[in-house]
């Protein structure tokens, strides 16, 4: 059972709770840049992602260069913002220890 495609006021309350995320301009997603130590420091954040990615069956789309990471998240399968992209965001933002 996949969640449903957030609404525009649904998309707005989420964002609300979330830090430093914007919407993307021309999709219905939201992106932020990590920027940690190093590159172990990225990397290290980026396996337990990766790991909570693999629990929800939601995954990030995702670019690294040493110690910055940008991040997409959208719901491919929904074709838009679901309670699953501010899920892993939510849980990306603590485990970079916001
Ligand atoms: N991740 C994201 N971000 N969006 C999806 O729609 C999605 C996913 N769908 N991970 C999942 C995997 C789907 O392809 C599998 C078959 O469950």
């Amino acid at each position: 059972m996949r969640p449903e495609k957030l609404d525009e006021a649904g998309r707005r309350a989420g964002l609300a709770n979330l830090e430093g995320w914007q919407e993307t301009p021309g999709r219905e997603a939201i992106a932020k840049t990590f920027r940690f130590k190093d590159f172990n420091a990225a990397f290290a954040w980026m396996t337990r992602v990766a790991l909570m990615a693999e629990k929800l069956d939601h995954h990030p789309e995702w670019f690294n260069v040493y110690n910055r990471v940008e991040v997409t998240l959208s719901t491919h399968d929904a074709g838009g913002l679901t309670e699953l992209d501010l899920r892993l965001a939510r849980f990306m933002d603590l485990a970079a220890g916001a």
